[in-house]
């Protein structure tokens, strides 16, 4: 057996087996190249921040050795969005805001995949909002990252839950009236388990936030500014050094257990600062529902199928 989960057959088998994103390469199989994952090119415009996301999922693909059919690649509608069509494995560009729901269930159902979710501050933060804070709460096993570029680019510049106050679009001729969220904030308030924060402009980092969230045991957030050329150019100038900014790294004595401390981190102004905030090792819904299956199965050990649906008909008498 070439995998890294106990061989075992059906859906309380699949659900009982540990849960390893990894598929290491063997002698026989090697791990995939950047080239063999990459699928049709980008379509974004010239210039766009989600190159670079797109460019360090590869890289995160090919360093840690994986498999075509041990990545799922969704996504929810919008520039970022697109993103799951430029990757050659199993992916779903799904309905605006519904990326996190439709991961869940794969992620619930195939605790052998890692579950990575791509998307924009629109999808997540508007019309996803209510996915967000739920799929948080319940942490359920994947990785979010949110291409956040302050901007509907997809449709062309309205205000988005990330615009700041002022912002001119064509929803806010006069410019933005609206406070806007904090990505981080709200992350940790809803509960997730692992909240990071980095830049397309720091490929190393976004690599190593990519990495640390893969390897959470649970819901990982990341908020990844994600410059969108054509209609919010320069917003996130004053986070780039080499554009005059300043990049901030989280302080090497924050304790990324303490929520508080993490909120404190999440309310500096702009530019903040980049990495992980916040951690925890609660269990996950993927663990507990794991184990109601195996302890149902337990009870009906020896019945065939249609023996445990009478019994549960008879029940129901
Ligand atoms: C139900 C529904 N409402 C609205 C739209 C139109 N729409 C498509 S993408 C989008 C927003 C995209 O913004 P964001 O998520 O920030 O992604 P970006 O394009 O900036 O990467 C909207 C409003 C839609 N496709 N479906
Ligand atoms: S409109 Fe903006 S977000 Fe969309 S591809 Fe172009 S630069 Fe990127
Ligand atoms: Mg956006």
């Amino acid at each position: 057996m070439s995998d890294t989960l106990t061989e075992t057959s059906g859906r309380a088998g699949n659900l009982a087996a540990v849960a390893t994103p990894v598929s290491p390469a063997t002698e026989e199989r090697k791990g995939l190249t950047k080239k063999e994952i990459a699928a049709d090119h980008p379509t974004w415009c010239p210039g766009c921040g989600d190159f670079s996301v797109l460019a360090l999922y590869f890289k995160l693909i090919e360093k840690r050795k994986m498999w075509h059919e041990k990545i799922t690649t969704v996504a929810g509608i919008g520039c970022s969005s697109r993103f799951p069509y430029f990757v050659q494995a199993h992916g779903a560009h799904y309905i605006h805001g519904r990326a996190l729901p439709f991961a869940s269930g794969i992620s619930l159902s195939r605790p052998d995949l890692h579950v990575f979710v791509f998307g924009g501050d629109g999808d997540a933060f508007s019309i996803g909002g209510n996915h967000f804070n739920h799929t948080a709460r319940k942490n359920i096993k994947m990785t979010y990252c949110v291409m956040d570029n302050w901007v509907y680019g997809l449709t062309k510049k309205q205000t988005s839950p990330t615009s700041p106050l002022g912002f001119k679009s064509k929803t806010d001729q006069w410019g933005a009236v609206d406070y806007p969220i904090n990505p981080m904030k709200q992350a940790i308030a809803a509960g997730a388990t692992f909240v990071a924060r980095t830049t397309h402009t720091n490929p190393n980092h976004v690599l190593q936030m990519m990495e640390a969230a893969m390897d959470h045991d649970g819901f990982s957030f990341i908020e990844c500014l994600s410059e969108c050329v054509e209609f919010y150019e320069g917003a996130f100038d004053a986070s780039n050094p080499r554009k005059g900014g300043v990049f901030n790294e989280v302080p090497k004595n924050h304790d990324v257990s303490d929520e508080l401390e993490a909120y404190k981190l999440a309310g500096a102004d702009f530019p903040g600062y980049f990495g992980i905030f916040y951690k925890n090792n609660k269990p996950t819904k993927n663990t507990k529902e794991a184990e109601i299956q195996r302890n149902l199965m337990e009870k009906v050990k020896g019945l065939k199928d249609w023996q445990i649906l009478q019994k549960n008909f008879d029940r129901m008498k």
